[in-house]
């Protein structure tokens, strides 16, 4: 018998997903959250880091995620890490990987390889304030707001297609750390909102634009 229920019921399958840290992992404890709320249909079939005292990796076996450490300090070159990085990410089979304070820069071939499949969130409101130190950089600029850019990770630096941006206020009296912390706490906002776009195929690259399906 045929309950009217029994399609609402057919979930899609989660999205498979691999994160890849390198500090705290607070990105990565909101992606863990809303899966566990069943905001976010994924699944984290890793976390994959470069630094073996990331305090991610503590959030991740906590929740039961199986956890790999690739020491860049082993490797000689950027494409020798790069290529065990990509052997290590394959294992897995993910849909998408996610860059969540992620602080290596990655070779041209390893972004192109991935390129469609790999997103990463940055502290600024792209194209402002590229690469590090955004939060110090945004003050010494007097900018009157900052944010978040989310956005797929091409060759050139924080420079691929942006998916989302969130700005907040800078106030008079902040300090990088308040400030970081407003930005912060937009991030664990958006990043999970992103990834179930993808999750529910609703979001596309077609030449290097997002397409974004409603
Ligand atoms: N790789 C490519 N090719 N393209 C991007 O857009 C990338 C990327 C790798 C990481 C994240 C990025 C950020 O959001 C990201 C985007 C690290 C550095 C950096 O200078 C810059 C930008 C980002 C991440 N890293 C130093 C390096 O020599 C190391 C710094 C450290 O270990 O503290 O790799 O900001
Ligand atoms: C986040 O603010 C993220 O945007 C930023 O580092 C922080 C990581 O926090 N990323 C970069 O600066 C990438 N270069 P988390 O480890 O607590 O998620």
């Amino acid at each position: 018998m045929r309950h009217p229920v029994s399609l609402s019921q057919n979930k899609a399958q989660p999205l498979p997903i691999v994160v890849l840290i390198s500090g705290s992992g607070s990105n990565l404890q909101s992606i863990i959250d809303r899966i566990a709320d069943k905001t976010l249909n994924a699944k984290i079939c890793a976390v994959i880091t470069n630094k073996s005292d990331a305090y991610g990796l503590e959030r991740a076996q906590k929740a039961a995620i199986p956890t790999e450490v690739i020491d860049h300090k082993q490797y000689d070159s950027r494409e020798n890490f790069d290529a065990e990085l990509t052997l290590c990410i394959e294992k897995y089979q993910p849909k998408l990987i996610v860059l969540a304070g992620f602080m290596r820069i990655l070779t041209d071939d390893f972004v192109n390889h991935f390129y469609g499949k790999m997103i990463n969130i940055h502290p600024s409101l792209l194209p402002k304030h590229r690469g590090l130190h955004t939060h110090q950089r945004a003050l010494e600029a007097g900018d009157k707001e900052h944010g978040l850019s989310i956005h797929y990770v091409s060759a050139e630096l924080d420079g691929g297609p942006i998916i989302l941006q969130q700005s907040v206020p800078i106030h008079e009296n902040d300090s990088k750390s308040s400030l970081a912390q407003r930005v912060l706490e937009q991030e664990h906002i958006a990043y999970p909102q992103v990834i179930q776009w993808f999750s529910q195929g609703r979001l596309q690259l077609i030449n290097n634009q997002v397409i974004f399906n409603q």
